[in-house]
Order: structure tokens, then sequence, then C-alpha cells
């Protein structure tokens, strides 16, 4: 009875929780949520540095029920680029905790994966249940680990307002299972929190039956050998990579993992330069 009652929930503990613990809940659910990860300063800092790009952001008021981007949504990403702070929070200690455990004991170093700002409109619908790995069909089930995702709650996020759906325990299904109603928990959390799933766990946007906009921002990781969802190298140009710590220059993939990705490119070669020096 215990049991199916853990399985029906999304796991919820504080930052300052040890790490092996929180690595064994988000291990044994297939997703947790930290509370008072981020201060309320750090999310309103994001919405402004990214308010230009929020409001320029597309809105398809007459939603496709075939897309898997629900309507009324705003989506924008090469968050590197565009926000100090969203910086900042991918360097985030209990992030790279639950990284470097869950990932990396199969790479030399993890990286970026896709990063977006994903805020859900009033009358959007339920987004399709999906996995991160599911971008990888080429590894046979079950896939080993490839993906950890962090969705940072930057307003409140209730089972009204599009808080993210998650199946928890669903990371150790095989096969064709699907998720039935009763199986499917909203993230409810408040600003300043921090979901994590894994690739291998059912999860989506949900809908959004209140009168105010959810927002978040994705920040995904995955082993570092392996194509990123978004293209780091695009939309980090060499301006921009120059600017960044060799900590995050690591992150967004710039430097080489074991023989790959080596480059002419001086801005390349003096990024590995620098992380060899740290
Ligand atoms: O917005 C959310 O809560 C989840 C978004 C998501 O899973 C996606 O866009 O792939």
């Amino acid at each position: 009875m215990q049991a199916a009652h853990a399985r029906n929930a999304i796991p919820t503990l504080g930052r300052d929780v040890d790490p092996d613990a929180l690595y064994a809940a988000l291990a044994d659910a297939g997703c947790l949520v930290v509370t008072d990860a981020l201060p309320l300063a750090q999310c309103r800092r994001i919405e402004r540095e990214l308010a230009g790009a929020m409001d320029a952001a597309r809105v398809v008021e007459q939603d496709d029920p075939a897309q898997f981007y629900a309507g009324r949504t705003r989506r924008v990403t090469g968050l590197v680029s565009r926000s100090e702070t969203v910086r900042e929070v991918i360097l985030h200690d209990v992030s790279r905790e639950l990284a470097e455990r869950h990932l990396g004991a199969h790479c030399e170093r993890i990286q970026l994966h896709p990063t977006a700002a994903l805020s859900i409109g009033p009358g959007a619908r339920v987004q399709e249940l999906h996995r991160e790995e599911d971008l990888f069909p080429f590894f046979p089930e079950p896939r080993p680990n490839l993906i950890l995702a962090s969705m940072w709650a930057i307003s409140d996020f209730t089972a009204d307002n599009g808080g993210t759906l998650l199946v928890p325990g669903s990371h150790t299904w095989r096969g064709e299972r699907q998720a039935l109603p009763s199986e499917v928990v909203a993230a409810q959390m408040p600003a300043g929190s921090v979901l994590y799933w894994l690739g291998s766990t059912l999860h989506g946007g949900g809908a959004n039956i209140s009168n105010s906009w959810r927002y978040g921002v994705i920040l995904t990781y995955s082993l570092g050998w392996l194509r990123q969802e978004e293209n780091q190298y695009l939309d980090v140009p060499p301006e921009v990579l120059a600017t960044l710590t060799p900590a995050l220059q690591a992150l967004t993939g710039h430097v080489m993992h074991g023989g790959l990705g080596f480059s002419v490119a001086d801005a390349a070669a003096a990024v590995d330069a620098a992380v060899d020096a740290t």
C-alpha cells in the first residue's frame, strides 16, 4: 500500500538534504522536486533578462492537437546566450550533484542538452506524455542513463496552471505501457523550486485552466558524447563562448570529449586549454 502511494507521488525535499538522499529519491520515483533552490530575486532577474525574447515569441492561438507543442504557449531557446542568470542556474550545485550521480559514470564529462523558457498560457491544452530519451531510439531498452532534465519554477506551478505532468515510476516501465490517468501527477511547487526527472520518465506540459501564465525554465543535461538536442555550437557563438567561465564552456560542449570534437577554430582550442588548466 505504501509503495503504491510512493509511486503515485513526486517526492519533495529541501535543498539542504544530502545529495545522496536526493539522488536516491530521484532514482526511485524517476522524478523529484527540490524546494527553495533559487532565491525569488533570481527568478525575477530571469524574467527580466528574457522579457524581450518572451514578448517576441510567437503564440499560436489556434491550437493544433496533432502538434507536439500546444498552442497558447511561449517557448524561447538558446538561453546561454540570452540570460546571465540562467548561466548561473545551469551550474547550480544540486543540478551538478544529481547529474554527476546519474550520468558521471558513463562519460568523461556531462554536457548541456536543451535550454528553454516555457510559458503555458490560459486555455493551453495538455501536452502528449513523452520521454526525453525518445530521441535516442537506437539504444535497446532498458536504455543506459542518458539524460537528466530540470524544470525551474519561475512562477508558482499548480495543477491548474499547467504544472508539469509526471508519471512517477514510469522510468522502470518497458515497451509500450501507457500511463493510466490515475498514474499522472502534476508538479505543484512554489517559484524558486526545481523539478528533476530522468530521461526515461514519462512527462509533459499540463493544461492551463487558470487565468495566469505558468513560467518555467527547462535545463537538461546529457552524457558528454551524445548529440545535443539543442545545437549549442550555433546557439553559443564564439563571441559569447569567450565570456563564459571554463565550467560553463565545458558544459556547452565546446570542449573535446576524449578524442571527439577536435577543431581548427581558435575559440575551441582556447576553451580546451582553459578547461585543462582548471
Ligand atoms: O512545459 C512543461 O512542463 C514540459 C515541457 C516538455 O516536456 C516539453 O516541451 O518537451
